[in-house]
């Protein structure tokens, strides 16, 4: 039998986050509530996902194919579900969707907008490999109307109030910042509960391990290909060569940079003309990692100033992002000035 304790539950961590602050409306602790409901959903329905021919949850053809597309559409249908109709929305973006999505006219508007990314790293789901759910969230700045519009969404990271992510992992972890530091919540299964384990997570000033897509290596600017030279030289005083790790879900790879330190990498490259900045999106990837990294005493760069301060001009444009530890995000920094510059 356990001890009898239960633990801080994610409710309990917000309603005592809302008590220091005697202005709060209570609002951020409702749309976190609901994205808790959400994400316990899409992780009931990941930890099936290598079931799915078994359960009869994918039609005949294209088994492989189909059931990543099936989990990516179920993971947004769900968060939908779980903000459209609870009154603290007045706008949405999703990954999933080309243009902003507006609250349906029979229900009621909130004071927020929420960008996301219902499924990230989807190309892992048929191998078994972590995938996850980022947000971001702002509050409606457009008067006159309880709609909110593209302008709401378009806003920069520096005016974010709360951001965070899930990951479905080895085990299904929820982690989010409302300013006031950043919290990583496990989801206790047997009893469906999001329970604090991490709190407080602050990122290690240097990290000795360096994430990125090294395929695309020949295509990235040449200060880029020589800070990434640079960190696998052998330097037993600094400790290098650092080590390299990349799963290739943007979750993932943060979540581990977050506890452990390093820097994670998605540089620009011009292996697809389209696609010059790179190939994660600002608004719910870039920004909402960049907001967890910065409060949790790290930093999130495009390579020449923080990714925060950019003004977005697009709901699905994308950055090349840079974060981590601040002292080997200072060090990027300084390769990209002297030899891109
Ligand atoms: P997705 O939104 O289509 O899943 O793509 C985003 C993902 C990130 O999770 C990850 O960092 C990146 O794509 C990996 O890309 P690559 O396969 O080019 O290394
Ligand atoms: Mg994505």
């Amino acid at each position: 039998m356990s001890s009898g304790k239960i633990g801080i539950t994610l409710t309990r961590h917000l309603f005592e986050e809302q008590r220091l602050h005697p202005a709060a409306t209570g609002e951020l602790t409702g749309i976190l509530n609901q994205i808790a409901l959400a994400a316990k959903v899409v992780s009931r329905e990941v930890n099936k996902a290598g079931l799915a021919e078994i359960l009869g949850l994918t039609g005949e053809e294209n088994v492989q194919g189909e059931q990543v597309r099936k989990l990516d559409v179920f993971a947004n249908d769900v968060f939908m579900a779980a903000f459209d109709h609870c009154g603290h929305f007045c706008i949405m973006a999703s990954e999933e969707v080309e243009g902003p999505i507006l609250i349906p006219e029979q229900f009621a508007k909130g004071h927020y907008c929420i960008a996301f990314d219902p499924l990230d790293g989807s190309s892992n789901i048929d191998v078994n490999v972590s995938i996850g759910t980022i947000f971001a969230i702002h509050k409606k700045i457009t008067v006159n109307s309880w709609d909110g519009t593209t302008a709401d969404l378009l806003q920069s990271g520096d005016s974010l109030v709360a951001a965070g992510y899930v990951i479905y992992g080895s085990s299904t972890m929820l982690v989010m910042s409302t300013g006031n530091g950043v919290h990583g919540f496990t989801l206790d299964p047997s009893v469906g509960e999001f329970l604090e384990s991490h709190p407080d997570i602050r990122i290690p000033p240097r990290g000795k391990t360096y994430s990125v897509n090294e395929g695309n290596y020949p295509y990235w600017s040449e200060g880029v290909r020589k800070y990434v030279n640079h960190v696998k030289q052998a330097d037993p005083a600094t400790g290098r060569p650092y080590s390299a790790r990349y799963i290739g879900s943007m979750v993932a790879d943060v979540h581990r940079t977050l506890l452990k330190g390093g820097l994670f990498m998605y540089p620009a490259d011009s292996k697809d003309p389209d696609k010059p900045n790179g190939k994660l999106r600002l608004l719910y990837e870039c920004n909402p990692m960049a907001y967890l990294v910065e409060h949790a005493g790290g930093a999130a760069s495009t390579g020449r100033g923080r990714i925060m301060a950019i003004a977005p001009t697009e709901l699905h444009q994308r950055a090349p992002f840079f974060a981590g530890s601040p002292e080997n995000v200072r060090e990027l920094e300084e390769f990209v000035a002297r030899y891109d510059g």
